[in-house]
This record gives structure tokens, C-alpha cells and sequence, in this order.
């Protein structure tokens, strides 16, 4: 299990992390300043962007950060550490739920459902309908689920809802710097994973290995919640080893095609060194399977968007 065998190297990782974090404090303060941009009672700045709703989002401002990780026990693909600089952006503050999941399946028209599967107007595979069921006509979340977040949606079942609601899946890049909200850390909370029970589910604190309600962990600087565990977050990005050697400075997109995508944050199957945490990638390759048919109940989605005069 990848996950074991991470943790069994968890005190020499965070020997590193430690070293790593003295390293990278130069250039950005290691704890989380206040986001720009959000007003005091925690809502955007700006409530509504044209169409898009933004309630339940943060903007996160303009800025450059440190994305990745260095050093000998850090992953290949993390491999190397460098600046980035991106655009304002939004980005959900939450795991998108069952309860919006349905909103969307209830409103988008000529969806099929066959064989227990999800299929677009095109034929296309939106997901499975875990925890959800249809009451006269109507997708409605199971009893108790409202708030957990939807799951076992393929990339493009994610990007489509999404994109129903005028939004779109987050750059990889956007993700991690939402994720770091200003540090440069292994975790938002610093380099002791051990504190991790405090702001995520991982399957040290949730041996029934399910999904939790979202919101109910301390959240980061930027107001994200659940960043760390309960489920991964696919990002809108190509998946490739190297890429981190070659990325654009600025506003990078990932690969130009690929087979693959890449998902973030670890879900409540996995350990705070196995993917609960702000660098590691992980590809949605399991198996021989095709990605384009394959979905899985850890993993969910988190929504971005444009902010205005960005893009
Ligand atoms: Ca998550």
C-alpha cells in the first residue's frame, strides 16, 4: 500500500521538511498572512462575477509562491521547487457537495442514466451517482449526505459541472497555491504532520474510510476547508513526471496533452506523507483502465473561476 510504505519513512521526511521550510522562509514568510481581497466576515470581496455565483468561494490574489518540493525524500514529480506566478482567481472553499451535485443534475438537460452511470448529451461518462438517488424524477443526495462531497465523477463529469454553473476545474498550480495559502510548508499548519487531525480527514482519524461532511476541519489562511483528505481534487491539468522541470513561470497549465490527469490533497484513504498534504501529485491512472471510464469514490472536485478583469 503506498500509503504504509510512506509513512514508514514519516521521521525522515519531516527531518527534510523542517530543513526545507528554513530554506524557502527567506522568500515567504512561513506563517499564513491574511488573504488579500476577502472581507472581514470571511465572504469574497466581490459576491458575483457577472454569471457566476462566487458565494462559498475565496478569491485568491495575484501573487508568486514556491510550488513543489525539493530534497532527497521529496517525490520525483515534485521535483523541483520553483517560483510561479499566477493571476487572481476563485476558487470553491469547499468540496463540492452532493446537494450541489444534484442541483446541477436536476438543471443540465438530456443527461442519460444507464446501468447505474452518468452519460452527457454526447455520450460521455460523467460519473457514478454514489450516495445519491432519484425521488420522482428528481436526484436527491441519500439521507445524512447532503453536505459530503460528491464523488466518483470522471475529469470530464467534473469539468462539466463545472462548467454548468460557468465555472471550471483549477489549474494545477492554482490549486497548490489556494492549498499553501501563503506558506511554504509541507502543510498549511507548518511541518508537523502529526497535526493534521485538526484540518483534515485521512485514514488516521477515519478508520471507517468514508467521507465526512465538508467544513468541519480548521480551514487555511485563504478559507479553504478540507484541503487535506476526505477526498482528492482533480485539477483541470495533464499529468506528466517531468513537468516541474520545464513548467512556464507564469500561469502554467500543465502538458499540452496527456493520458492522464493529476488529483490533489489526498482523500480519507490515505496518510498525511501519502498525498494529505500541499506538494504531492498524484495521476488519475489506477489500473489498465481507461481514465475516461474510470471513477473512484475518494476522489471529488473543487471549482475555480475567473476573477474579473483577469482573463
Ligand atoms: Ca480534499
Amino acid at each position: 500500500m503506498q500509503s504504509m510504505k510512506t509513512l514508514a519513512s514519516a521521521a525522515q521526511m519531516l527531518v527534510f521538511l523542517l530543513t526545507c521550510g528554513a530554506i524557502f522562509g527567506a522568500e515567504e514568510s512561513k506563517t499564513a498572512p491574511k488573504p488579500e481581497g476577502e472581507a472581514k466576515s470571511g465572504a469574497p470581496a466581490e459576491p458575483k462575477t457577472g454569471k457566476v455565483d462566487t458565494t462559498d468561494m475565496a478569491l485568491i490574489p495575484a501573487g508568486t509562491f514556491v510550488m513543489g518540493l525539493d530534497g532527497p525524500t521529496a517525490p520525483a514529480n515534485s521535483k523541483p521547487a520553483h517560483k510561479v506566478t499566477l493571476r487572481a482567481f476563485y476558487i470553491d472553499k469547499y468540496e463540492v457537495t452532493k446537494a450541489k451535485y444534484c442541483v446541477y443534475l436536476n438543471e443540465a438537460k438530456n443527461l442519460k442514466f444507464e446501468k447505474g452511470l452518468l452519460y452527457d448529451e454526447q455520450g460521455k461518462m460523467l460519473g457514478r451517482p454514489d450516495g445519491l438517488k432519484q425521488d420522482g424524477g428528481k436526484w436527491a443526495p441519500l439521507a445524512g449526505l447532503e453536505k459530503h462531497p460528491v464523488v466518483s465523477l470522471t475529469w470530464h463529469g467534473s469539468g462539466q459541472f463545472a462548467k454548468h454553473f460557468g465555472k471550471r476545474l483549477p489549474t494545477e498550480a492554482e490549486w497548490e497555491r489556494a492549498a499553501r495559502g501563503g506558506t511554504t510548508t509541507g502543510w498549511y499548519f507548518g511541518d508537523d504532520p502529526k497535526q493534521l487531525d485538526d484540518y483534515g480527514w485521512h485514514h488516521g482519524n477515519c478508520p471507517e474510510l468514508k467521507t465526512h461532511e465538508v467544513g468541519l476541519k480548521k480551514p487555511n489562511a485563504f478559507g479553504l476547508y478540507d484541503v487535506y483528505g476526505n477526498v482528492y481534487e482533480v485539477v483541470s491539468d495533464w499529468y506528466a513526471e517531468d513537468y516541474y522541470a520545464h513548467s512556464p513561470a507564469e500561469n502554467p497549465q500543465g502538458p499540452e496533452k496527456g493520458e492522464y490527469h493529476v488529483r490533489r490533497g489526498g482523500s480519507y484513504y490515505y496518510a498525511a506523507l501519502a498525498g494529505c498534504n500541499s506538494y504531492q501529485r498524484v495521476t488519475t491512472k489506477i489500473g489498465n483502465e481507461p481514465e475516461a471510464t474510470f471513477v473512484d469514490s475518494n476522489w471529488g472536485v473543487r471549482t475555480a473561476a475567473d476573477a474579473p478583469g483577469e482573463k
